[in-house]
This record gives structure tokens, sequence and C-alpha cells, in this order.
């Protein structure tokens, strides 16, 4: 067990799941409570996970240009310390509130609550399309957790090694997009994409995978794409 957060993932005694199931369910209680208002307020939600520095927040830098001013959007920055993600984002002009956890290695829903309300403030009555929450790096106790997000996206860079997702089923198995990043670095590692994605597909039938680089662009388009056909299906099944 996480002596930080006391996850569930790999408990042996007794005691201890029933107080870690008591702590799951009521994060699954405020996670439904937060996507009850996501879908009040007609936003998509997507969480994104990986180990450090696999590159989210480069990522959300490469969405937002991409979507150039396309949606409107807003994030929720999660971070042991510091606030260095958050304002790399506010810095192109995107609202963005850091959620430091004070040691805790994933983000939990009543802090996304307290988070988007903070966000709300920033927006002044602004509509938002697309929330994204970029969790703690850590690939194990964040998939545990779910924020009351629509989409959960797991990375995985080519210099972690393509022996991630069988490590850490888990993420994989609560994933409905696989990204893998830093495709530009592929020459220079032992990375088999192809197995990687096998691998990931063997674990969860219904993940999709894209494969991209900040350095070049490459499948940034068909994230954007990912995002926008996702929010639509979203938006249509909220409709009475
Ligand atoms: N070569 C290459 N480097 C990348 C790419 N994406 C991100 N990086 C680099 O990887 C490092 C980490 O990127 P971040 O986006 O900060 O990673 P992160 O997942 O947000 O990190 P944490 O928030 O600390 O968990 C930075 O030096 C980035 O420039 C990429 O596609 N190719
Ligand atoms: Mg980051």
């Amino acid at each position: 067990m996480c002596d930080i957060c006391g996850c569930a993932h790999d408990v042996k005694d007794t005691k201890t799941i029933s107080i870690n199931q008591s702590l799951l369910k009521s994060n699954e209680d405020a996670a439904s409570a937060n996507r009850k208002h996501f879908d009040e307020k007609g936003i998509l939600a997507i969480n994104l996970i990986s180990s450090p520095g696999s590159g989210k927040t480069t990522l959300l830098e490469k969405t937002i240009e991409a979507l150039d001013g396309g949606l409107s959007l807003g994030v929720l920055e999660g971070d042991i310390e510091t606030d260095l993600d958050a304002e790399r984002i506010r810095a192109r002009g995107v609202p963005a509130v850091q959620l430091t956890t004070g040691g805790a290695c994933h983000l939990e829903s009543a802090l996304i609550h307290r988070g988007f309300h903070a966000l709300e403030q920033q927006l002044n009555g602004k509509k938002l399309d697309l929330l994204f929450i970029e969790n703690v790096g850590n690939l194990v106790c964040p998939s545990f957790f779910d924020l009351g997000e629509h989409v959960r996206v797991v990375l995985i860079s080519v210099p972690e090694g393509p022996d991630k997702p069988l490590k850490y089923p888990k993420a994989i198995r609560t994933s409905q997009l696989l990204i893998i990043t830093k495709s530009d670095l592929l020459p220079h590692f032992d990375f088999d994409v192809e197995k990687v994605r096998a691998d990931a597909c063997a674990l969860n039938p219904s993940i999709k995978v894209i494969v991209t680089s900040a350095k070049t662009g490459g499948g940034i388009e068909e994230w954007v794409y990912f995002l926008q056909t996702n929010l639509t299906t979203e938006l249509k099944r909220k409709k009475p």
C-alpha cells in the first residue's frame, strides 16, 4: 500500500482494505457530483495520467496552439509542489488553477470540485468546452481515483520503455486513449510501437492509441480530432 495516499493497490491487510474502500467510495460519490456538474455546463472533462515528465503539460501547450481559440479551454494542474505547470498554461492565455497536493501522489474528486470553482472565477462567466485535468505525475495511484472526468487519457513516452502497459495495467484498463509521446525520439530508443499497441489492446480492447511528438507536431491533429469528436458525442448524449 502507498503510505502517503493510502491507495487500495497491493493491499494485504483486511483492516486497511476497509479503510481504503471507504476512501474510494467517498471519492466516487464526489466524482459523480463533479461529472453531473460538468454535464450541466456542457463541458467535456479529460483526465491526463502519466509518469512524471512524459509530456502532459507540453501536450496541453500544443493543444492550445492547435485549437487556436476554436474551443474554450480550462486547466486544473495537479502537482505535489509548485505552480510551474499552471504558469506555463496561463502564459498561453488559458485559465489554469494549480492544485498542489502537498505530498499526495494523485488528485481526488473533492480537490477537483474546489479547483473547478476557483477556475470559474477566472472565467468571468465565459463558458468552457474542455476542462483538462493534469494529474500528478504517477502511473499507479491516479488510476484508482475517478475525478468525474468523461475521458481518461494515459500517456507513455518513448524514453520510458515499451513495457509500461504490462507493468501498469490499471492505467491502461481504465483509460479510453493511450498517447505514445515523444515519437521523435524513436530512432534513439528500443521502443516497438506495435508491441505497445498490441499489449495495450490486449488489456483493454476498446482503447484507442495515438502516437504524438510535440517536437514535430506528429499526431496532434489526430488528438484534436479525438477531442472534438468526444465533445460532440458528450453534448449529443446530454440532449433530452
Ligand atoms: N523530444 C521530445 N521531448 C518532449 C516531448 N514532449 C515533451 N518533451 C519534453 O519532456 C520534458 C517533460 O515535459 P512535460 O510536458 O513538462 O512533462 P509532464 O508530464 O507535464 O511532467 P510532470 O508535470 O512533471 O509530471 C520537457 O523537457 C519537454 O520539453 C516530445 O514530444 N519530444
Ligand atoms: Mg506537467
